[in-house]
């Protein structure tokens, strides 16, 4: 399932302090360029009220929440694509996410160095943008040489590949990342199995100076646009910041987060953002004294939805009863939501909602 989100940007953009400070990880990290090589992978559990909500109201034993995936990957710089810096190795670890966090330095520190001279969040955001481009290009001019090849043969795929990869090497071309072509899932590059950089999401976040948190900065009003006119979303965040709260614990993290005059921390909203980003939706189940979630594809069916939970309930699955989250709060008790008739009796066909609580039937 796609879960990953990779964490890009320029060297020294704060990226291995985000990753961290996400997932308790210990990635080195260093104000000088190309501290990260090999790519770091992390989990970072997706905080959600609503599973707290349940847990007060079914006291379960045990409180189990999803979690996503993420990789820490090499800075890159101009000429990635053609293998300057660690370019490679960046852009064979970026093939292998399913969803971008495009890091952009927006803090000033002199004892760390900034690979392009000095702080300028939209040119940053051009680099890298247009290194994946360039690489995209590449991938897409080789294939077309060979798609070309085939083509002439009378290949049907190959007839319907070349046609279906037209606009994606037009608005490459042109300069613009094929996200932004807002293709249906069968017009994608996915669908014919060809992984283009610039074809996955992007979600945008400002690293900026502790001092300027809940501020609108010049850095941050422009990367706003920037994001906006591109149709993603862009995150506000301090990396070091985040990197020491993370490693207190919850009442020394509240004390210095009230010393600080900072409301809330910025990794939910990374995680919950990068979460939507992937397409995923939350169901939760209760078995056996245990409140779970699990992770699906939005547009999950419920038997697809109960193999999650063991492969065998894919194929033995006889129905699902199923009961929004929020009624079944208001509810009160599960037992009452039964007796009231509110749990829904849903087929093979039923699509799984973000916030179902769901009881699955299977048989032996
Ligand atoms: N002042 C300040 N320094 C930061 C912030 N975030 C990160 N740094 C510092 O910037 C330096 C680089 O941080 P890293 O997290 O290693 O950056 P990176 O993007 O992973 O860099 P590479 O792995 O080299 O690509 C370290 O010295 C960090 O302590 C921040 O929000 N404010
Ligand atoms: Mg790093």
């Amino acid at each position: 399932m796609a879960t990953k989100l990779g964490i890009i940007g320029l060297p020294n953009a704060g990226k291995s302090t985000l990753f961290n400070a996400l997932t308790a990880g210990h990635a080195a990290v260093a104000p000088y360029p190309f501290t990260t090589t090999d790519r770091n992978v992390g989990v970072a559990v997706v905080e959600d009220p609503r599973l707290a909500a349940l847990a007060k109201l079914l006291k379960p034993q045990r409180v189990i929440p999803t979690s996503i995936e993420f990789v820490d990957i090499a800075g890159l710089v101009k000429g990635a694509h053609k293998g300057e810096g660690l370019g490679n190795q960046f852009l064979s670890h970026v093939f292998g996410v399913d969803a971008l966090l495009h890091v952009v330095r927006c803090f000033t520190d002199d004892n760390v160095a900034h690979p392009m001279g000095g702080v300028d969040p939209r040119r940053d955001v051009e680099v890298v943008n247009t290194e994946l481009m360039l690489k995209d290009l590449e991938v897409l001019g080789r294939r077309k040489e060979r798609e070309q090849k085939l083509a002439k043969g009378g290949d049907k795929a190959a007839i319907k590949l070349l046609e279906s990869l037209a606009p994606w090497d037009a608005a490459l071309s042109a300069g613009t990342p094929v996200r932004r072509l807002g293709l249906a899932a069968e017009a994608a590059p996915h669908a014919f199995g060809i992984d283009l950089l610039t074809a996955k999401p992007v979600l945008y976040a400002a690293n900026v100076d502790e001092a300027d948190l809940g501020k609108a900065p010049a850095s941050v009003t422009s990367l706003k646009a920037l994001s906006e006119a591109e149709g993603a979303q862009l995150v506000v965040f301090c990396a070091k910041l985040e990197a020491e709260l993370a490693e207190l614990d919850a009442a020394d993290r509240a004390e210095m987060m009230r010393e600080l005059g900072v409301a809330e921390s910025a990794l939910p909203q990374v995680i919950r953002r990068g979460y939507a980003l992937l397409g995923l939706v939350t169901f939760f189940t209760t078995v056996s004294n245990i409140l779970q979630a699990w992770t699906v594809h939005d547009g999950t069916k419920a038997p697809q939805a109960a193999g999650t939970i063991h492969t065998d309930f894919e194929q033995k699955f006889i129905r699902a009863e199923v009961i929004q989250v929020d009624a079944l709060l208001r509810c009160g008790s599960d037992a009452n939501a039964r007796t009231q008739g509110l749990l829904r009796v849903e087929g093979k066909e039923y699509v799984v909602r973000d916030g179902d609580v769901i009881h699955f039937r299977v048989g032996q």
